[in-house]
């Protein structure tokens, strides 16, 4: 293995090269390695100048996450910067792929940087609960302003390295086709010209106080109303602000306090489990038996939204998509649903014209399933019913050719039922897409019994061309997310039937950092929906379970949502945000008082404590059961598909940083409400007996 930090003296110039596979992140041992090659060039009378490089495919993607949480080593990264840059020879960085967080951070130390036009400039930082901690808060705002860096900083996303030379971050593009060659041009070039190092602390980006106190101001009251309950986001603003109001040194100081702080917050801890846990859950046992089959020709049966939302993922993807409808006016409304959703990405910037045009030519709908003869994967997206799908599958398994893989999007039923339907239940699979499917990143891959390994090899496969966060689910009556969500609901329609405002869980669950609570997303997806499968279920309901009828009550009388002007809000025409409304709470009254309940209070911190309790209880139900491989695929299920607050991890995560001994005494309080719901599963018994936590189920063996 070669040495995560090598140099060569090229000429006059210290070419210093960063090897530390996958991602060059600054692990010990880099950090050790950058520092003994300034310590070189500046031993080395040879030496004029330093380039600093990074092998692979990045330059260097930032600090090593695994590190995190462990004892720290020795020289730190800020110890590292403050090194390269106090360099008394000119100190170059030439960057290419990542340049990210801490490896940012060492460019900014550096005096002059170049960028390949692949570069990716950014402080991620913020989205794994931290700040920039290795001088990034204190040189970035001195060398392009305040607002720039706070942008920066507070969005998390990176800057092309057009955008970032713009910026003034680069100081000079570079082709890009050989980077090495054209990086040590820049570097003679600067040599020839006399240039010294020259350094981002004394960079006079913040000369004008008036516009950097402005920026900040507008920065801080923006994250008061955003992110309220985020750490990271303000600490950045107060290091932005020591930037401006102090000395480098003492600056950097409060950086590195301000860092700690946040290394040691549990939302820290929640946003990096959820960046390994999306990683993680494309390791599934299939992926790795089994090579994926060749996948370019699509199917999509159905022209909803949401098979027009596949339509369009896969297409974006670089697929042929051809899409069948019952008859010819639906295959045209299926089309225009396409072309309406392409469209409007072309208006929000984020396609070209042209590229919406090579999409629209890759694209076919038809009334004939014909069309589908030499798919390679057929998605069927049609009305959710067994007896629909069914029929469907029969026709693909008529029409298909042998080898294709026939998925259904179905987010309830059973998909060995689906694949019973077929001659070929092996090469059937669910493919669970969440809606919008041009937009949300959860997949549920949902693998039936009979499902052959090429099969979810191929799942995971696609998944990863869509873009898509991929997540291995078994079957069950709406398999991992659905599943969660029922328990979810279910614990806050009780809760309300016991003397909770819907308007307050509502509340409790946004203030915890859901987008809407359960009652706002029971107005948006339309209450008749949630009616017609209450419906379905009431025949296999067991008698013994609590039902709270208030959303009945509100269906019976036409009131789906914000469809209808009014649900468990009150809608102004064309309106999104609802507002109370007094006629459902004297339902609710009603309701009560008919179901015998006496109501009492509950505070927020009871409601997120109920709802938390649930959705941790049957995510270890889902995962006892195997339905989840991990209780991580639990998270990733929650954090991508249901909007749950992603400082925390997780569910699955969240219950393990509160404790499970803690959670279970919460479930055996709340059993006196509703004994059959709070039932504790076996899998919680088994953990709190061994004094475990989820986390150790997390490594598949
Ligand atoms: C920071 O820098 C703090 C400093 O300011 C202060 C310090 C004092 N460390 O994503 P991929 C692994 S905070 C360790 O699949 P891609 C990843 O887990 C950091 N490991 O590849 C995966 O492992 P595995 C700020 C890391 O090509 C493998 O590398 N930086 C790190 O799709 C491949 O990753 C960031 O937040 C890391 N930093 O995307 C950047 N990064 O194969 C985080 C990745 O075992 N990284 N791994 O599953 C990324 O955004 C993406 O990985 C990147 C590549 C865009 C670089």
């Amino acid at each position: 293995m070669s040495e995560p930090v090598s140099w060569r003296r090229i000429g006059a110039v210290l070419r210093v090269v960063v090897d530390h596979p996958p991602v060059n992140a600054l692990a010990a041992a880099v950090r050790q390695g950058l520092e003994a090659a300034i310590d070189e060039a500046e031993r080395d009378a040879q030496v004029a100048a330093v380039l600093i490089m990074g092998a692979g495919r990045h330059f260097i993607a930032g600090a090593d996450i695994r590190e995190f949480g462990q004892a720290p080593r020795e020289p730190s990264l800020s110890r590292v910067c403050t090194r390269i840059e106090a360099c008394g020879k000119p100190v170059v960085a030439a960057l290419h792929g990542s340049a990210l967080g801490g490896g940012l951070e060492v460019a900014l130390a550096a005096h002059y940087r170049a960028a390949a036009p692949d570069a990716k400039l950014g402080l991620p930082e913020v989205r794994l609960g931290l700040l920039p901690g290795a001088g990034g808060t204190q040189r970035l705002p001195r060398l392009v302003g305040a607002r720039d860096a706070l942008e920066l900083m507070l969005g998390g996303q990176p800057l092309t390295a057009a955008q970032a030379h713009a910026a003034k971050l680069v100081d000079r593009l570079l082709p890009g086709a050989d980077l090495e060659a054209e990086a040590l041009a820049f570097v003679r070039e600067l040599l020839d010209r006399g240039a010294a190092p020259r350094r981002s602390r004394d960079a006079a980006g913040l000369e004008d106080r008036a516009a950097a106190r402005a920026a900040i101001d507008a920065a801080r009251a923006a994250q008061a109303r955003k992110a309220p309950h985020l750490l990271s986001p303000h600490r950045i603003v107060d290091a932005v602000e020591a930037a401006l109001e102090r000395p480098f040194d003492e600056g950097l100081a409060l950086e590195r306090r301000l860092f700690l702080e946040c290394m040691a917050s549990p939302q820290r801890a929640g946003l990096i489990h959820a960046f390994f846990a999306e990683r993680e859950t494309a390791k599934v046992p299939e992926a790795a038996a089994a090579a994926p089959r060749a996948v370019q020709a699509i199917g999509v049966v159905g022209g909803g939204t949401m098979g027009a939302g596949i339509a369009v993922a896969a297409l974006r993807a670089g697929c042929r998509v051809d899409m069948v409808e019952r008859d010819a006016a639906g295959a045209a409304r299926g089309r225009a649903h396409v072309e309406a959703i392409l469209d409007g990405l072309v208006a929000g910037g984020r396609l070209t014209a042209a590229e919406r045009d090579a999409a629209l030519a890759r694209f076919g709908s038809a009334h004939d399933y014909a069309s589908l003869r030499d798919a390679d994967l057929v998605i069927e997206a049609a009305f959710e019913d067994m007896a629909v799908k069914q029929a469907v599958f029969a026709e693909l398994d008529r029409v298909c050719r042998p080898g294709a893989i026939l998925a259904t999007n179905t987010s309830y039923l059973d998909v060995d039922l689906i694949a019973a339907a077929t001659s070929r239940p092996a090469d059937v699979i669910g493919l669970h897409f969440f809606s919008p499917a041009h937009v949300m990143k959860l997949l549920e891959i949902v693998v039936p019994a009979k499902a052959a390994a090429d099969v979810v090899a191929s799942a995971f496969a696609l998944a990863k061309r869509l873009g898509k966060i991929p997540v291995r689910a078994g079957i069950c009556d709406g398999f991992i997310g659905n599943r969660m969500l029922a328990a979810y609901r279910h614990a806050a329609n009780v809760m309300m039937e016991d003397g909770a405002s819907p308007y307050a869980i509502d509340a409790a669950v946004c203030d915890l950092g859901f987008p809407m609570g359960p009652f706002q997303v029971y107005d948006l997806a339309g209450g008749d929906i949630n009616w017609a499968m209450r419906k379905r279920q009431a025949a296999t309901r067991d008698p013994r379970a609590r039902y709270v009828q208030v959303a009945d009550r509100l269906c019976e009388r036409g009131w789906f949502g914000r469809k209808t002007g009014r649900g468990w809000y009150r809608y102004a025409p064309g309106g999104r945000a609802g507002t109370e409304d007094p006629e459902v709470l004297a339902i609710v009254e009603a309701e009560r008082a008919r179901a015998g309940v006496v109501p009492r209070a509950f505070g927020a911190q009871e409601i997120v404590r109920r709802i938390l309790a649930a959705m941790a209880n049957e995510g270890a139900r889902i995962v006892d059961e195997g339905i989840a491989l991990r209780p991580l695929d639990v998270d990733v299920a929650l954090l991508h598909g249901y909007g749950f607050p992603r400082h925390l991890g997780g569910p699955m995560h969240h219950a393990d940083a509160v404790g499970l001994a803690a959670i279970l005494a919460d479930i055996r309080a709340y059993a006196a409400d509703d004994p059959l719901f709070w039932r504790p599963s076996p899998l919680l018994l088994r953990l709190v007996e061994q004094g475990r936590g989820f986390a150790g189920l997390n490594r598949l063996e």
